[in-house]
């Protein structure tokens, strides 16, 4: 398998599940300093243009949390789905809060450029950002994260995906002395072996 990213995207929570499947890929940078995912050779992998990517037998998945199940639905040993319809439910909820808002929420401050073109409607999307992300983090403290994981005692595909969207809450301007819940759930993160690894591989800020 091969995973296109770029370091401190949502790719890298792609890459952490892959490490906690312990399912071996090949990491290929997507250089954005060089928009190198706006050009040719990239879009023929991804006509998005954007990371993730997974390429794995001949296909090229795309979206996170598609990806994300991919990898639970290649790996049952490893339990990154529950059992529990329940439980599975609000994992994908989560899940699709994410992709769906607090990620859109995010690139309204990195990328307004998507929405609009006069630097004025940029700022005013950028000075948004803090709002928008507190209330997102408001949500994800008290509603999404039912213990020391997303679905409660156990680690699923939705915590790395957590993880790195609520690695950018500080740069958006979220005061995290506020969520002590999450600011925990991070430092649980940030100790376990897969987000290591992708430190090592120098995918995340250590
Ligand atoms: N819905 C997609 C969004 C992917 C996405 O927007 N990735 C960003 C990085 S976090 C990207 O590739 N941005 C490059 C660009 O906008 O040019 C997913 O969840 O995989």
């Amino acid at each position: 398998m091969r995973l296109y990213y770029s370091p401190g995207s949502i790719s890298i929570a792609v890459a952490i599940t892959l490490y906690e499947a312990e399912l071996p890929f090949e990491a290929v940078k997507v250089n954005f300093g060089e928009a190198e995912q706006t050009k040719p050779a990239y879009l023929n992998v991804n006509p998005k243009g954007r990371v993730p990517t997974l390429e794995t037998d001949g296909n090229h998945l795309t979206e996170t949390g598609a990806i994300l199940e991919y990898i639970a639905a290649r790996t049952p040993q490893a339990k990154l789905v529950p059992q529990d319809a329940l439980k599975a439910a609000h994992m994908r909820a989560a899940m699709y809060y994410l992709a769906s808002t607090m990620h859109v929420n995010h690139a309204h401050r990195v990328r307004g450029n998507r929405w609009a073109d006069r630097p004025e409607s940029l700022a005013d999307m950028a000075a948004k950002a803090p709002q928008t992300m507190t209330n997102s983090a408001r949500y994800v403290e008290e509603h999404c994260l039912r213990g020391d994981f997303v679905i409660g005692d156990h680690l699923s595909i939705a915590d790395p995906y957590l993880f790195v969207v609520c690695s950018w809450l500080e740069g958006d301007g979220v005061n995290m002395a506020d969520f002590p819940g999450i600011t925990a759930f991070q430092q649980r993160m940030h100790a376990r072996d897969s987000v290591q690894q992708a430190i090592n591989a120098g995918m995340l800020p250590s």
